[in-house]
């Protein structure tokens, strides 16, 4: 087993071309305002913040293709960001990514793959399944895509991924989790099973003794009750105290290597209470623990 994470690498992404609502773009500065450095280095963390990319805001951008908007400026961010996470990786960091709509996971994601020469396995925390191809997706945002470019292009493994927390699946995405066998743990699978029992079976999934395990957890897999502050709010989600137990699950195999939190939305957010969620669940994923 490996030690508790002492080191971490923060990468700011304000995207928000992905998405349709305005606003994911300022969800690094509200996990900043919640205090993440000063939480972090509380724990005994060592902490290195590289601030944010520079992304275009939709005004200043032309949208060509229809059927993925603004794939093209989507990429260019996300090959630098994952020129950026493989170089934390190979200096022996570990990689905290702030989103930003749910496209950056493409760039975190080539980067690990990069650093080590082979693609992550994958918890994917959401409501929604992100595995809409641009010729599947109902409303070409391209942050309902990254689970279908990890897949094509960044050569994640099929049986080395797991969705947890899925309760909006468009139809043409439930066929191709279908057709790949994607393990996807649905909102009946946690009542069902517990959120301790679907940490299990997805770390056992996903984790390979590498320590290569890479969470990729959007906020609005969590209730709205409990994070209102995102873009796409589906009722029915992981409660607060899911969420804790699924992180520090996570953190106690000690196999995470890399993290994202995605889709804070902050004018949609009540006095910052998601981003201050979201910290919260990065310690308890850091080896945070109540004794
Ligand atoms: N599946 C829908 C909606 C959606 C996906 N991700 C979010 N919303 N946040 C789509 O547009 O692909
Ligand atoms: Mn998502
Ligand atoms: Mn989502």
């Amino acid at each position: 087993e490996r030690k508790r994470v002492a080191k971490v690498d923060v990468v700011g992404v304000p995207m928000d071309l992905g998405a349709d609502r305005r606003g994911v773009d300022m969800g690094p500065s509200a996990i900043r305002y919640a205090r993440l450095k000063e939480s972090l280095e509380r724990l005994g963390i060592e902490v290195t913040d590289h601030g944010n990319l520079r992304v275009p805001v939709p005004e200043s951008a032309t949208e060509a293709e229809a059927d993925a908007k603004y794939y093209p400026i989507i990429k260019a961010v996300c090959d630098e960001l994952a020129g950026i996470v493989e170089g934390v990786v190979r200096a022996g960091g570990f990689p905290l990514v702030l989103g930003g709509d749910h496209s950056i996971a493409m760039g975190t994601i080539a980067g690990v793959a990069r650093a080590r020469g082979r693609a992550p396995g994958v918890i994917w925390v959401d409501a929604h399944g992100d595995i809409n191809t641009p010729l599947t997706s109902p409303s070409g945002n391209v942050h309902g895509m990254p689970v279908h470019f990890a897949l094509q292009e960044h050569a994640v493994d099929p049986a080395r991924m797991a969705f947890i927390g899925l309760r909006d699946v468009d139809e043409g995405e439930k066929k191709i989790i279908r057709e790949l066998g994607v393990k996807a743990f649905t909102m009946a699978d946690v009542d069902r099973l517990g959120m301790s029992g679907v940490v299990a079976e997805a770390l056992a999934i996903v984790a390979d003794g590498e320590h290569s395990v890479h969470v990729s957890f959007d906020m609005d897999g969590v209730d709205p009750q409990e994070a209102p502050g995102v873009g796409t709010p589906v009722r029915g989600g992981i409660t607060y105290r899911e969420a804790h137990l699924l992180m520090e699950g996570v953190a106690a195999s000690g196999t995470l290597g890399s993290l994202e939190i995605t889709e804070i939305n902050p004018i949609l957010d009540r006095e910052n209470q998601t981003a201050i969620l979201a910290v919260e669940l990065i310690l308890s994923a850091l080896g945070k623990t109540t004794l």
